[in-house]
């Protein structure tokens, strides 16, 4: 039906008809929407049992990417170019009178994450299944997304994201798969027949009630499942009745906090609030994960002992880390194994990957809490951590010091990257640098200790969504260009690097960047009712609002250029746009207030007629996978600034590389590699090394008031923060930037690295001016940019960490 336009005009029609009652003149976008979904949805069912089929008999090792979360956006558009049923669909459509990326806007984004850890699980899905891997993520089917912004008056505003309010067309409730979770209760133990039986008592009960996301890989007919879990109450309303009034608000009471385990995506990088309900979010996906990872193996009906070899379980950060001590429960307390055998399967089972260096990212949970709501698990969590510390003692007796370095449980505290790093046989960072890091200084003593666990994983992102979908001119473009096997092995867009200096091939690439530009203006302008001129630079910055990403400085160097304009009226100079998009954690006070100062200076900038024609100032609201996918694809410049040694990896700048924009950034993360290809000419480094910033933490020896005495440039800047004048609202909006950066010594040496960027700023525009020059080294980045799609870094997992292959049907 898809494959055939007529048919599937047909069919889409009568489907109009018997579900909603409409002809296609009645129906609305998002009728036309709900249909079309719901067929794809449809249709793609005898692949997917067919996929769950194959595994089965031919007995595959399966991989479940354990996730708090699942950064999907929307699936419409990706499904149908995965099935290859996109041109169909589009021009099938047309003839109806319906223009299909209008449709693909009345999906709303699966925000189920906050940034780049969910949005690179989302990425391994579609490579898992786009490379016949047996691999399926488990995830929660949080009611309410990442917050959706609103900026009024310059502030963020946060309001649920209801996502699932129409409904979601692509999931699959799977009641007969509900899953039982325990949490409270007491532990009771005792010896029977010469073995310590524990049982826990008086537990709560909840239901975890899976739904099924179909994960469509490109072309092959392979469909794996996303398994997201919904908490539900597991009380019998009829026993209430029995027991009266009173249990009656027990019941409602009970209702309430079942609810709540699956309602709310945290906003992960803001202060613990409401840690105690995190936990239990985390323990839900584990256990319901858990169980139900075992029930598929029991059918195989293989001893325990081979669980390694048919299952493996990767933890994508230390969020899932229960998984360890959960299947260690299951495998004692329900399966019979002895201790050692179950440590010994676990270990053999689990694998992770460290996301983050920042110790205040780090997880811990109090010993309190765990133990209270996990009593079992949390006893078992206690017997890893003897184990452990007995190991380390019986290596060193004298090695105090380091077991209470290395401990699982230490001051209270239960560390859950060190319980990860201890109960699995892979640790992995997620680029080059991040895993040196890892490696010598934070995890250091682990590595010592296991260093035959430690490996890297580059990041990488899913060409089909990033290139084909998000910017089908270039992808076009590129086909016509190399053919179309870069599509299956991506690394071959390295073979667009021959046409570098073909003046035709460049200006079509300019071309098309210029098309991408002129949509996103027209969006910007139906949106904030401003015109930017599509000549202009635009220069991007899009991703999460933290400090060490240095948004601020960014913000400062524009209040700069500003500034430089004013004063030399007269000056011939390079249009520039620059575009700001990002959410904060709503209780990061800082972030907050760089949002309103990008706003602030916004409003200035872009009233004033002075600099008009010259600079224009954006912040678009509400910035989402869906948003990402209209930004990156029109970026000239992408901006990757953190403080070097502080960003994992990154996978924002490898967006921006794939379509052709310039990087202007530190040697941080990702974009190390990235220069390893690029080198100097294509790339805009500049900025401390890592090794400087680690030497200024250790040793001291930099004072931001020096820089700002020093340099004229900052210090009206930074001045212009606090006194009233062109950008400031009133006197104390800013202070606490101010004082950040002036009183607490700068953390994220905005000022130390001011100058440097503002310079390579300068020569980065001068390079704009000439649009052969130009145009070659964004030819040059998307030529290298295949080397960071996630198909590779899926491969390198599966050989590596999971030990699979992929599957024939
Ligand atoms: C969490 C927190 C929580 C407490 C306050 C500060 C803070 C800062 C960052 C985070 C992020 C934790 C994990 C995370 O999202 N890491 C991101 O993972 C991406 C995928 O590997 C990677 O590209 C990003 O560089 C990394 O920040």
């Amino acid at each position: 039906m898809f494959n055939n336009k007529e048919l599937f005009k047909t069919s889409f029609q009568e489907q109009l008809v018997s579900r909603l009652g409409k002809s296609i003149e009645e129906a609305t976008a998002g009728d036309i929407y709900k249909i079309l979904g719901s067929l794809i949805r449809e249709y793609v069912g005898r692949d997917w049992a067919e996929t769950n089929r194959a595994y089965k008999v031919q007995q595959e090792k399966q991989v479940y990417y354990f996730s708090m979360e699942f950064l999907i956006g929307r699936l419409l558009g990706n499904n149908l170019l995965n099935l290859g049923m996109l041109e169909t669909v589009r021009e099938g459509l047309e003839e109806l009178g319906w223009n299909l990326e209008e449709v693909e806007e009345q999906e709303p984004d699966a925000g189920l994450g906050n940034g780049g850890l969910g949005r690179l699980a989302a990425c391994f899905m579609d490579s898992l299944a786009s490379l016949q891997y047996a691999g399926h993520g488990c995830g929660i089917r949080y009611k309410y997304g990442l917050f959706e912004q609103k900026i009024i008056d310059g502030h963020q505003v946060e309001l649920p994201d209801d996502w699932l309010q129409k409904g979601n067309v692509w999931e699959e409730r799977r009641a007969d798969k509900k899953i039982e979770v325990r949490f409270w209760g007491h532990v009771k133990v005792w010896e029977e027949n010469g073995r310590t039986v524990f049982d826990t008592v008086d537990y709560e009960r909840v239901w975890a009630v899976p739904y099924d996301v179909p994960v469509i890989g490109y072309g092959a007919g392979h469909v794996n499942t996303l398994r997201l879990w919904s908490a539900e109450s597991a009380m019998d309303p009829a026993k209430m009745r029995v027991e009266g009034q009173n249990s009656y608000y027990k019941f409602l009471d009970y209702n309430r906090s079942v609810e709540s385990i699956s309602e709310f995506l945290y906003p992960d990088d803001s202060g613990y609030e409401g840690k105690l309900l995190r936990l239990k979010q985390q323990y839900f996906l584990c256990s319901a994960g858990l169980i139900s990872v075992l029930r598929t193996f029991d059918k195989l009906k293989l001893p325990y002992g081979k669980l390694p070899e048919k299952v493996a379980i990767h933890i994508n950060d230390t969020h899932p880390t229960l998984v360890i001590p959960e299947l260690m429960r299951l495998l004692i307390d329900e399966k019979g194994c002895g201790w050692d055998e179950a440590w010994d399967i676990t270990t053999r089972t689990v694998s992770y990957t460290n996301h983050t260096l920042l110790s205040e990212a780090l997880e811990k949970w109090p010993v309190g809490m765990v133990r209270e709501l996990l009593p079992r698990v949390y006893m078992i969590i206690e017997e890893i951590n003897k184990r452990f510390c007995g190991m380390l003692l019986k290596g060193d007796p004298h090695s105090q010091d380091l077991v209470s370095r290395m401990a699982v449980i230490e001051s209270g505290q239960v560390k859950m990257a060190h319980l990860a790093i201890v109960g699995s046989y892979s640790v992995n960072g997620v680029a080059g640098l991040h895993t040196e890091l890892l490696k010598n200084d934070v995890m250091k003593p682990f590595y010592e200790l296991y260093p035959e666990r430690f490996n890297n994983k580059t990041n990488g992102i899913t060409h089909r969504r990033w290139l084909m979908h998000a910017n089908p001119e270039l992808s076009r473009l590129i086909s016509e260009s190399i053919g179309t096997r870069w599509i299956s092995h991506p690394h071959q867009l390295l073979r667009l690097e021959r046409f570098k200096d073909d003046a035709s091939f460049r200006e079509r690439v300019m071309d098309i960047k210029r098309g991408n530009k002129l949509r996103l203006a027209s969006y910007i302008k139906q949106k904030q009712g401003i015109a930017v001129d599509p000549d202009s630079i635009f220069d991007v910055q899009v991703k999460r609002l933290h400090g060490y990403k240095r948004q601020l400085m960014n913000i400062l160097h524009v209040m700069f250029l500003y500034n430089e304009i004013k004063d030399h009226p007269s000056a011939e100079r390079v249009p520039r746009t620059f575009i700001f998009g990002a959410k904060a954690a709503p209780g990061y006070y800082l972030a907050k207030s760089i949002i309103k100062l990008i706003n602030v200076v916004a409003d200035a900038v872009n009233k004033d007629a002075q600099v008009n024609g010259k600079l224009k100032v954006l912040f678009l609201e509400n910035y989402s996978v869906s948003l990402a996918e209209k930004i990156i694809p029109a970026a000239n410049v992408s901006e990757q600034i953190s403080t070097a040694g502080k960003e994992a990896s990154g996978t924002g700048n490898m967006k921006f590389m794939m379509n052709g924009a310039l990087t202007i950034g530190t040697l941080d993360g990702a974009n190390v590699e990235m220069h390893d290809m690029l080198g100097d000419d294509n790339m805009f480094l500049f900025g401390l090394r890592s090794e400087e910033v680690l030497d200024y933490y250790r040793y001291g020896g930099y004072l931001a008031r020096d820089v700002y005495r020093q340099d004229s440039r900052i210090k009206r800047v930074m001045d212009q923060l606090v006194s009233s004048g062109s950008f400031c609202c009133h006197e104390q909006e800013f202070g606490l930037i101010y004082q950040s950066i002036l009183d607490h010594n700068d953390e994220f040496f905005v000022l130390r690295d001011f100058a440097a960027y503002a310079k390579t700023h300068a020569a980065m525009e001068r390079v704009y001016l000439d649009q052969g020059a130009w145009a070659s080294k964004s030819i040059v980045n998307i030529a290298h940019a295949g080397h960071f799609s996630s198909d590779c870094t899926i491969n390198r997992y599966a050989s590596d960490i999971w030990g699979i292959r992929p599957v024939t049907l």
